[in-house]
């Protein structure tokens, strides 16, 4: 068995790595650059032919998209403990990924291209500013249901938790109102040894 992770870790591949460390899956880990030409050349759109990261190779199943790759690496490894139990929490499980990929991420996006990702000239403040005020009702909805449970499916952290943290990744400088109970499920999140592991993957690219 062999895992193949490609993607710098400060890229949408920390969601993978983050899952394989959660995981305990061993795994070699091609630093590749989003803006890397080798990303457009054949070896590599034959991995993923969007032309972005992250890819993997697990054991010849080639993937992309980063969410879809995590629900993979989980449900592929239930002895792990990031899948669900049962049939309810696996629908649950994919509401949360679908919400994150869906609702949150391309406001997290928009109102990130607008802070700092673009050169200042591109930015567009306007931009960010409705992004940001959109995603406070997104943050709302995550909030009132983590008033009344540590994680958001079952009663541990799954990768429902981890796609959600992960794309959320900066909500502590997003979220304008009070959230309390999202900001200490998402400080719950990244204290984890596997997330810090990861993260601490973006040191060295
Ligand atoms: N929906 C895709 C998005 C992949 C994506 O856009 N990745 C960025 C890096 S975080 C990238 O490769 N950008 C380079 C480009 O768009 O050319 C996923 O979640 O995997």
């Amino acid at each position: 068995m062999s895992l193949k992770i490609y993607g710098i870790a400060a890229s949408r591949a920390i969601r993978p790595l983050w899952a394989a460390e959660e995981l305990g899956i061993p795994y070699e880990h091609i630093r590749l650059h989003y803006n890397a030409p080798e990303t457009r050349e054949a070896p590599y759109l034959a991995l993923n032919p969007n032309g972005t990261v992250p890819a993997i190779d697990d054991d010849g199943l080639v993937l992309f998209e980063s969410l879809a790759i995590t629900l993979h690496l989980a449900r592929s490894r239930p002895a792990g403990g990031l899948w669900a139990s049962n049939v309810a929490d696996e629908a649950r499980i994919g509401q949360w990924t679908l919400w994150a990929a869906t609702e949150a991420e391309p406001l997290a996006r928009q109102w990130f291209h607008h802070t700092a990702f673009l050169p200042e000239a591109q930015r567009i403040p306007r931009l960010a500013d409705e992004a940001l005020e959109k995603l406070q009702a997104r943050l709302r909805v995550l909030d009132e249901h983590l008033a009344t449970r540590d994680y958001l499916v079952g009663n541990g952290f799954t990768v429902a938790d981890l796609n959600v943290a992960a794309v959320l990744q900066r909500l502590n400088d997003m979220a304008r109102e009070a959230v309390p109970y999202a900001r200490a499920w998402h400080a719950r999140c990244l204290a984890r040894p596997a997330a810090q592991r990861a993260f601490a993957l973006r040191q060295a690219g």
